[in-house]
């Protein structure tokens, strides 16, 4: 069986593969979109993580017939009320363009006390198997906010995250600490039972 991820971000698509591959889901041949001939995406346009997730699975199990992964993730500010959430990877206008989306959010905390600098991360996955089950799991990782960037693994908000109970920003955290606690990974382990049944 196979089995697509289905996202166009790389670092995303590296932290679902190894989350998967640390399982060890056998008998299921784990693919990206880069392996499919390519299909018209609708944009992202709900207003929560779960629905964006399940569109974005939906459209690809429809076009491919194989059952799809798709993630929908960001961080929620405290002190912005939840934002940039679902808009974390376009908060600056430019999507993707995580150096202008942590400046800007940065600025928009500048006169925020160390204090009330709390944050999570989410991510809601869904599992779409064409002809079958649609599954929707969510999970969330706390922490707060530092000023300055830390650290050169993960990506996205990771260099000015510190996750509860640490010290270190989740950029300083070696890959397998990060899934062991990340919102990506709480999030992908609750499908591993799908998963199971898929290759079995
Ligand atoms: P796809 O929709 O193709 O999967 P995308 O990058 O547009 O790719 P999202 O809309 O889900 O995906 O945006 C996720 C953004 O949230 C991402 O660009 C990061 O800025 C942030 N983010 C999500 N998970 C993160 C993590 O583990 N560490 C740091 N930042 C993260």
């Amino acid at each position: 069986t196979k089995l697509l991820l289905a996202t166009r971000n790389a670092k995303k698509l590296g932290e679902l593969r190894r989350i998967l591959v640390a399982e060890g889901i056998e008998g299921v041949e784990v693919i990206g979109l880069a392996d499919v001939s390519e299909f018209p995406e609708a944009p992202e346009t709900a207003p929560d993580f779960e629905g964006n997730a399940l569109a974005k699975a939906r459209d690809a199990a429809a076009a491919t017939g194989l059952p799809s992964i798709a993630d929908d993730s960001g961080i929620a500010v405290d002190a912005l009320n939840g934002m940039p959430g679902v808009l974390s990877a376009r908060w600056s206008g430019k999507h993707g363009d995580d150096e202008a989306n942590l400046d800007l959010v940065l600025a928009q905390l500048s006169d925020t006390p160390d204090e009330r600098m709390g944050a999570a991360f989410v991510c809601a996955a869904a599992l779409v198997v064409p002809g079958g089950d649609e599954t929707v799991v969510r999970g969330e990782w706390r922490g707060s906010l530092i000023r300055e960037r830390r650290g050169a693994n993960g990506f996205g908000y990771d260099p000015i995250f510190v996750p509860e109970g640490g010290t270190r920003s989740s950029a300083e955290l070696e890959p397998s600490e990060k899934d062991a606690s990340s919102h990506r990974g709480l999030a992908l382990r609750a499908l591993v039972g799908e998963l199971r049944k898929l290759a079995g």
